[in-house]
């Protein structure tokens, strides 16, 4: 058996501590709890506000999950999905207020749409749960921790916390969202932040009710028709650049239409560029009527996110992402190659 409170005095985790236990505290003194996460939610953000949901449902407390935008449908197999509310001020009206209010894997106040701003007038208290770079949201006590795999990790932290290391309260309901929490951030388990303690929580998460297998069918092998032809036209014109260790994936919105696909079918695209040999930074254009959205992926110490800086954007060292209005597709094309020269060698890389 893996002994968790020892685990949390690992010089790692001694910052998190005391914050943790904290906002355990608060959560118990709450009545009212309001989980929220960002736009266009991944599986880290659905999971980890599912998870704390169904914890906290154990506490008798009443919780409002609102979220800016729809559950993806790939995650909507997660129980408890069908209790989330897009946000609007109808919702807000409908429900007496909250009277604490916990973000969920969001660093910056415009990835959470109006919900931020709405929160901030009702003047209750907030918790920030986190693992982003460049964090810009504030809270009244802010867990943020960049080296954390996921939101989902910091999570189980606090669920052991608030179960005061009784694991025989963690059920199927909170150990499948967190497993997805845990198995989408980490790319299923092959990002650099999947390390032992990773593979030790998604054995527990395992040993009270998540089945991998399902998760993983259900999250990863859900691709339409339209989809894949898409795919196919990005693989296509996929290009390396600089000796090969640039690769950008550009979808000009005439695909969009020739397949009849929707922007969000880009979801995972970028992850392509990296599986080519000798690719060290990785990048998806997709071009939509109103903007040009990107994804950045990169390698090593390579910052992804100041890549996506120069575009406005920012995100995670290896993991970022940006969007730009009014700019042609083979503009930004040609901005990415520029920008990425000055973190790339100027020889092939031999290894
Ligand atoms: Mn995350």
């Amino acid at each position: 058996m893996v002994n968790w409170e020892k685990i949390y005095t690992l010089p790692e985790y001694a910052p998190l501590q005391p914050l943790i236990q904290q906002a355990a505290l608060r959560i118990q003194q709450a009545q009212r709890i309001v989980i929220t996460t960002h736009l266009s939610a991944d599986g880290d953000a659905i999971g980890s506000q599912l998870a704390l949901y169904w914890a906290l449902q154990k506490f008798g407390k009443q919780c409002l999950l609102w979220n800016p935008s729809p559950v993806p449908p790939a995650l909507q197999f997660l129980p408890g999905t069908d209790r989330i509310q897009v946000f609007s001020s109808e919702v807000a009206q409908q429900t007496p207020s909250p009277d604490l209010v916990i973000f969920a894997d969001v660093s910056t106040p415009t990835r959470l749409a109006g919900i931020y701003e709405y929160v901030q007038q009702l003047r209750c208290p907030t918790i920030l749960i986190d693992h982003h770079t460049n964090r810009s949201l504030e809270a009244d006590l802010i867990i943020s921790d960049p080296d954390a795999s996921s939101t989902g990790e910091l999570v189980w932290l606090l669920l052991l916390h608030l179960f005061q290391y009784r694991l025989e309260q963690v059920d199927r309901l909170i150990a499948e969202p967190l497993y997805a929490a845990l198995m989408t951030d980490t790319g299923g388990f092959r990002f650099p932040r999947t390390d032992a303690i990773v593979h030790r929580i998604v054995a527990e998460l395992i040993d009270h009710g998540a089945d991998p297998a399902y998760v993983a069918e259900q999250i990863y092998n859900q691709m339409s028709v339209a989809k894949v032809r898409l795919l196919g036209e990005g693989l296509s014109a996929m290009t390396t650049y600089h000796h090969g260790q640039l690769c950008i994936m550009a979808l000009p919105y005439q695909a969009f239409q020739q397949h009849q696909a929707q922007p969000e079918d880009t979801e995972g695209f970028v992850e392509y560029t990296l599986m080519v040999k000798g690719v060290r930074v990785g990048v998806l254009v997709v071009e939509l009527p109103e903007m040009i959205k990107m994804s950045f992926r990169s390698k090593g110490t390579i910052p992804a996110n100041k890549i996506a800086g120069a575009f406005g954007g920012g995100g995670h060292l290896n993991a970022a992402g940006a969007r730009v209005k009014g700019w042609k597709l083979r503009d930004v094309v040609q901005k990415v190659i520029e920008v990425s020269a000055a973190y790339l060698a100027d020889e092939p890389v031999v290894r």
